[in-house]
């Protein structure tokens, strides 16, 4: 027997903390999932996700083989039939649909540099039908470019120099582990924090003030705040006369509205938007947005409003400041042409990730005639999952390559088994938080017949006659993307020997003044011809949709399990797993609700059934219900979600959501 062995390792999940791992190794297989004590941020510490990895990596539910449906049922068949079907498949498109006739659906359920190969592949292919946009961040991320040209948080210890820190939105307790711990050291050394939360989190609990807001309103608020600033003559003049264009703009836009007005719609208190003009005004003051915060049909405004909000108190590109969203910078490290090799694509068509499914449903010249889901599992995470169904049901192939038989995997006709982290060398980062790239070496082999995504995209080339693009080692995969890099002195070998590497990024982004906008000034205004900022309610709201909000009273937040990542954990905890329907006080008092009823959820879109609990503090007439969740123990949320995409188009409407509860027996 050999020893066991601790081995330096990287989380592959998307997450924002993309922490450093201790693997136990022992005769080939992972026997323990630990934090590395010596990475810089995430410093031994790591979530039940994490160390959950050991347990995904040694299921006796993983996919080993592939997998054929045959007469409604999967059978096993070997690597080399299900490559050859494939591959004479995808020929035959080619010649008689043309290669926009494939759609690839995915998501990042995996931060590995080297899984946008996929894309390398659908290029040298000749170019399919791609999807745009991100459930996740998307109306933010554009919200930020028009705003200051791109979206860059602070490196993390600046955190450290703030008076005062807002979380606005972000649940970081739950979401981003790392972050709260330096919360609460800033705490420590004096900062004040505050919290913007439909929902008493837990990092409200830690927060010097809470501020409930009914969902989606947040950029009324953000509107009533400037207001009182410019009311009490509190905006940094020098920073708006210098550095921005549109001051005008928003200045009437809040003009527009009175306060009265804006406290009424987004349910908080006069006084505390006056409170916190002044908490913005007492620099350096840093705000961090989440993500769900933006995950409505307003969503790109909300951002924008929010960013003003930053700018015209002068909280941007000072230390301690900062309209902290993503961090793309961090990607921006890699030189991701030459791994996706955009020039080889001759034809191309986008959906957009919302849409997906009605565009499937709706698509001509040509149809779509297969799908391939890496890296997703749109049945239990895109929105409306009945359209979702219905879309990946129709197609003559779906291809899915997962490595656990999921909701998608379910529909399709061929399954193909892959390697989990640990089977595989990769660099993992993350471009939400720390800018900080993580190496994986290949510690274990794979269970069965399983192989890494990358196989799988070689072997179809080779059949495909474009096998020279494959024709790479993974460490030569990565030296590509690191070319920029190399040029700067950091080396892919001194990262596979430090196993974590501090990227060449800005620890305060915009500190020169010099914005990335057509104007290189913060923009208050429009792009690209784009809508004007305004002031706009969520989609779903009695605002602007009353007869809806008569029918559907309530607000449904989705957001993000504890235990799992999305749907990666559900089937891996074992014990009997209840959907579990969190409500506010309010509305288990008006319904006459108490807790562990069995309740039913629902609206036009569809129902989720499940067991009621009570959200302590809640904003009122709020309803939570984590998403991820398997078909199997209970359903997917998306049941409920729209699939409109937001206000800039690039972004989800996730929690845009009105539904109706009752009791059931
Ligand atoms: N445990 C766990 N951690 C994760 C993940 C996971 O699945 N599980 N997923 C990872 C991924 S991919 C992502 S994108 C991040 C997301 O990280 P977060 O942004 O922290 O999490 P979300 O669940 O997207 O958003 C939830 C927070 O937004 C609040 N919220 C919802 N609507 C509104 C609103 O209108 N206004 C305000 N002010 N707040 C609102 C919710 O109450 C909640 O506190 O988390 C990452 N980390
Ligand atoms: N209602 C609602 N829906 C949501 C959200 C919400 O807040 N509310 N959040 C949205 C957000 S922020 C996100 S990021 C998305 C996430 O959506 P997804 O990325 O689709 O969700 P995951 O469950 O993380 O992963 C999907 C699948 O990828 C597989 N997988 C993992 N690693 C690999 C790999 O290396 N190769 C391959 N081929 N497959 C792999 C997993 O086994 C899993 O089955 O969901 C979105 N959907
Ligand atoms: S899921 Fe996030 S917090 Fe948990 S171990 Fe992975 S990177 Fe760290
Ligand atoms: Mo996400």
């Amino acid at each position: 027997m050999a020893q066991p062995q601790i081995r330096q390792a990287a989380c592959p999940l998307n997450c924002w903390d993309s922490c450093g791992l201790h693997v136990t190794v022992e005769n080939d297989r992972v026997t323990k999932v630990e934090g590395d004590p010596s990475h810089p941020i995430t410093q031994g510490k790591i979530c039940g996700r994490g160390r959950m990895l050991e347990t995904r990596t040694n299921s006796l539910q993983r996919l080993l083989h592939p997998l054929k449906k045959i007469n409604g049922k999967f059978e096993q068949i070997p690597w080399e039939q299900a490559l050859n079907e494939l591959a004479e498949k995808l020929k035959e498109i080619k010649t008689v649909y043309g290669t926009k006739a494939v759609l690839h659906s995915h998501d990042y359920a995996n931060n590995g540099l080297l899984k946008n190969l996929d894309q390398r592949f659908f290029n040298c292919y000749g170019g399919v039908t791609e999807l745009y946009g991100s459930l996740c961040w998307g109306a933010g991320i554009e919200a930020q470019k028009w705003d200051f040209g791109d979206a860059y948080s602070h490196e993390p210890d600046d955190v450290y120099n703030s008076k005062n820190i807002i979380i606005w939105g972000r649940n970081v307790a739950r979401t981003n582990m790392h972050f709260y711990e330096k919360l609460i050291e800033a705490k420590k050394r004096g900062a004040k924090l505050f919290v913007i939360d439909p929902i008493f989190n837990a990092t409200a609990k830690i927060a010097d003030q809470f501020i409930s807001i009914k969902p989606g309103m947040d950029g009324f608020l953000a509107a009533g705040i400037i207001k009182e600033m410019l009311r009490l003559g509190l905006e940094d003049r020098s920073f708006i006369e210098q550095l921005t264009v549109g001051f005008e703009e928003i200045a009437w836009l809040v003009g527009s509205i009175s306060l009265k007005e804006i406290s009424e719609m987004a349910e908080v208190p006069c006084e505390v938007m006056t409170h916190l003009a002044e908490v913005f005004a007492e620099k350096p003051t840093a705000t961090f947005m989440g993500l769900g915060l933006q995950r409505y049909q307003n969503g790109g405004n909300t951002i924008r409003m929010i960013d003003a909000l930053v700018a015209i108190s002068g909280n941007i590109g000072i230390a301690g400041g900062g309209a902290n969203y993503a961090n793309l910078q961090v990607g921006q490290s890699f030189v991701f042409d030459e791994l996706t090799l955009p020039q080889f694509k001759q034809r191309h068509r986008q959906f957009s990730i919302m849409k997906q499914a009605e565009s499937v449903l709706t698509a001509k010249d040509p149809d779509i005639k297969m799908i391939v889901v890496t890296c997703g599992n749109p049945l239990t995470q895109v929105p409306d999952t009945h359209v979702v169904e219905r879309a990946f049901s129709s197609v003559e192939t779906l291809v899915v390559i997962d490595q656990f038989m999921t909701d998608t995997a379910k529909l399709a006709d061929y399954v193909l088994p892959t390697t989990t982290a640990f089977e595989e060398e990769d660099i993992y980062y993350s471009s939400m938080y720390h800018h900080y790239v993580n190496y994986g070496p290949k510690l274990i082999s794979a269970p069965g017949e399983a192989k890494p995504d990358l196989w799988i995209w070689t072997e179809l080339a080779k059949r495909l006659g474009f096998g020279a693009a494959f024709d790479f080692t993974r460490k030569q995969f990565l030296e590509m993307a690191f070319q920029e890099l190399e040029r700067k002195g950091i080396s892919l070998e001194t990262l596979m020997e430090r196993h974590t590497l501090e990227l060449p990024v800005k620890a305060v982004p915009w500190q020169d003044g010099k914005f990335t906008t057509p104007s290189g000034k913060y923009e208050f205004t429009a792009r690209f011809g784009q809508e004007r900022l305004t002031l706009a309610a969520p989609e779903e709201s009695k605002w602007r949709n009353p007869h809806l909000a008569e029918k559907y009273p309530y607000s449904l937040l989705t957001i993000h399990p504890m235990r799992s990542n999305h749907s990666q954990n559900y089937h891996l905890l074992g014990g009997k797993l209840k959907l579990k329907v969190e409500v506010a006080q309010n509305i288990a008092d008006d319904l006459g609700l108490q807790k562990d009823d069995l309740v039913r959820v629902w609206n036009d879109r569809g129902e989720v059934n499940g067991y009621l609990a009570i959200l302590t503090k809640a904003h009122p007439n709020t309803i939570n219900i984590d998403e991820g969740m398997w078909k199997q123990f209970g359903g997917s949320v998306n049941n409920l979600t729209s699939s409109n995409p937001s206000d800039n188009g690039l972004g989800s409407t996730l929690y845009d959501c009105l539904v109706n509860i009752e009791k059931i027996n």
